[in-house]
């Protein structure tokens, strides 16, 4: 079991910023092997993409700080297996996860047929109110495409979660869709500390101590209205763009 820490915030020095930390949120990256989950947090993290990417083993961990309505929050993003074989290593991983992105690949319909088994999984193991963030990745494969967008929203709605088609290998709505998710995991955070305070008369650290109780049914969806297709790489290592 490899668990990698790695400092990937892109906007502030980990050692300066750890004492204001105001939130950590621990976040899963959960979907079928090869549909490009451990590049995603790579380009959200680091900013990179390695086009020889070797399969995940077990899990690894990256993080990266963030600053969301003036808190700063720590995203400790937990990538997992996609093999089936890791299967029940992995989603003993998923207790106290406040978000989790689902990831599918948008030129592989297998991988979206999969995608209920694994709201299934997230709700069995992790805390019920995880927000679930719905990914279609590889947006940028546009020749490809074997889940039309249409049907994706539609599963989202049904379930209520989040959604958004990326593409980690141009970048596109990768950063803003980790943001959504780790915005939304705060809002969540917030309501529960009012609620907290107005129902039970809870004092602010037992508020903040508690299991989010909030289940949200919204979808938002970030399309690809914005993708472009950016000037692919050829390189075959990693890159930073
Ligand atoms: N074209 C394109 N290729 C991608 C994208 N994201 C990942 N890939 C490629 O897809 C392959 C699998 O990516 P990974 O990130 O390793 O997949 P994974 O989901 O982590 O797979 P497991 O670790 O086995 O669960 C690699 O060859 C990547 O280079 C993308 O957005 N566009
Ligand atoms: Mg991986």
């Amino acid at each position: 079991m490899k668990e990698d820490v790695k400092s990937g915030g892109a906007e502030e020095n980990e050692e300066e910023v750890v004492e204001k930390i105001d939130y950590v949120f621990k976040v899963v990256v959960v979907g079928d092997s090869a549909v490009g989950k451990t590049q995603i947090l790579s380009r959200f993290a680091k900013n990179e993409f390695c086009f020889d990417s070797k399969s995940t083993i077990g899990v690894e961990f990256q993080t990266r700080t963030v600053t969301i309505q003036g808190k700063l929050i720590k995203a400790q993003i937990w990538d997992t297996a996609g093999q089936e074989r890791y299967r029940a290593i992995t989603s003993a991983y998923y207790r106290g996860a406040l978000g989790a992105m689902l990831v599918y690949d948008i030129t592989k319909r297998q991988s979206f047929d999969h995608v209920a088994r694994w709201v299934e999984d997230l709700r069995a193991h992790a805390d019920s109110s995880i927000v679930i963030m719905l990914i279609g990745n590889k947006a940028d494969l546009t020749d490809s495409r074997a889940v039309p967008t249409e049907d994706a929203v539609e599963f989202a709605e049904e379930q209520g979660l989040f959604f958004s088609e990326t593409s980690a290998l141009n970048g596109d709505n990768v950063e803003s869709a980790f943001i959504r998710l780790l915005e939304e995991v705060h809002g969540m955070m917030v309501s529960k500390k009012a609620l907290g305070y107005c129902n039970e008369g809870k004092t602010r650290a037992e508020a903040e101590g508690d299991v989010l109780m909030l289940k949200g049914s919204r979808i938002n969806v970030i399309l690809g209205d914005e993708l472009e297709m950016s000037e692919l790489k050829k390189a075959s290592s990693c890159s930073s763009c």
